[in-house]
């Protein structure tokens, strides 16, 4: 009676790498193996735009773990066919084409009136409440997927205080 036991095993070992691999949606591919993840973002949400603007804009921390400063070079998602990343130069928008910086064991902080995701051209009405995925890529971490939740356009950023939190510790 010893042929059911390796094909029970080979089915655990199937059932492992599914969840692995439903896992793997939370950490950079670029990391690989059972490494920490080298970037982590934190305080992800996406405004919903004020009419008539018809534009939302997406804000995150990214914080790197890793002694390599990074580069954040594109962020793309399904709510929206164009996003961009933007920086706001006194009010101005300046498209950052060449990514965003994020220094060695330091964060890039996507916040109100200086760096975030401009998303235009949204697929559909965007309302507080739902929540938006969003695929970034980084110059060495590779791509990681975020979740954010929307809120209205008038209410206040949950991630006011990620800076201050912000701990070259983690
Ligand atoms: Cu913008």
């Amino acid at each position: 009676m010893r042929l059911p036991l390796p094909a029970v095993v080979a089915g655990l070992a199937v059932a492992a790498l599914g969840a692995a691999g439903l896992v793997r949606a939370a950490v950079p591919s670029g990391s690989g193996g059972t490494a920490p993840a080298s970037i982590t973002v934190t305080g992800a949400f996406v405004r919903a735009p004020a009419p008539p603007t018809k534009e939302a804009a997406a804000y995150f921390t990214v914080h790197n773990n890793t002694g390599t400063a990074d580069r954040l070079l594109a962020v793309v998602t399904g709510a929206a066919r164009e996003s961009m990343l933007h920086e706001d130069v006194g009010g101005r928008m300046v498209p950052l084409p060449a990514g965003a910086r994020v220094p060695a064991h330091g964060t890039l902080v996507l916040t109100a009136g200086q760096d975030h995701v401009m998303l235009e051209q949204l697929n559909g009405t965007m309302r507080a409440g739902q929540s938006v995925h969003l695929m970034l890529t980084f110059q060495h971490a590779g791509t990681v997927d975020v979740t954010a939740p929307v809120i209205a356009p008038g209410a206040p950023a949950p991630t006011t205080s990620a800076a201050a939190g912000a701990s070259p510790s983690d």
